[in-house]
């Protein structure tokens, strides 16, 4: 089976990184690399950061280590942060033990680990509590960015009526 993947310059010296542009602020606690395939062998490396931008620098939220053996992905997870723009930073001489110089992957992927969806104070269920601070984030009384990220159920970038609407379905279990 074919793949496309992607390999950095192959370079002893220098570091390589997969630098990408949300198309929006995103509440992210979770990423994985798909490792390429080099005839027998995933070119799983030794250590890549996770790094966002902060507004002035990229700060490194999560480090993927090596596994001990190659894999064919790697994921990690990480206290949230919130940010537009992402970088997967390998150091130099930190790709795979067989290939070191490069980094080379199939795919990256990032996002929110797999909390509930409309679970606005984040207690494990979607409830009358959840509704509530919808409301509240609706009506402007209610600031934490995670829970305002949350109440966006449709993801499209506001909370309104359309979420409110969304989270009574669920909490009826229509
Ligand atoms: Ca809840
Ligand atoms: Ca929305």
């Amino acid at each position: 089976m074919e793949a496309t993947t992607w390999a950095s310059n192959d370079s002893p010296t220098q570091d390589h990184w997969i630098d990408v542009t949300l198309p929006s602020t995103r509440q992210l606690t979770t990423a994985t690399i798909y490792w390429a395939l080099n005839g027998s062998n995933y070119m799983t490396s030794q250590q890549v950061q996770f790094q966002y931008w902060n507004g002035s620098s990229f700060v490194t939220a999560g480090t993927f280590t090596y596994p001990g053996s190659n894999t064919d992905h790697s994921t990690i997870t990480f206290p949230q942060v919130s940010t537009s723009r992402i970088r997967f930073y390998q150091p130099a001489n930190q790709g795979n033990p067989l290939y070191p110089t490069v980094l080379w992957v199939t795919e990256v992927d990032y996002g929110l680990s797999s909390s509930l969806p409309g679970d606005l104070n984040a207690d494990g269920s979607v409830n009358a509590l959840d509704l509530q601070l919808e409301v509240n984030v609706i009506l402007g009384t209610e600031t934490n960015t995670t829970i305002k990220a949350k109440a966006d159920l449709n993801g499209d970038g506001q909370a309104n009526a359309l979420d409110l609407q969304q989270l009574v379905n669920k909490v009826l279990g229509l």
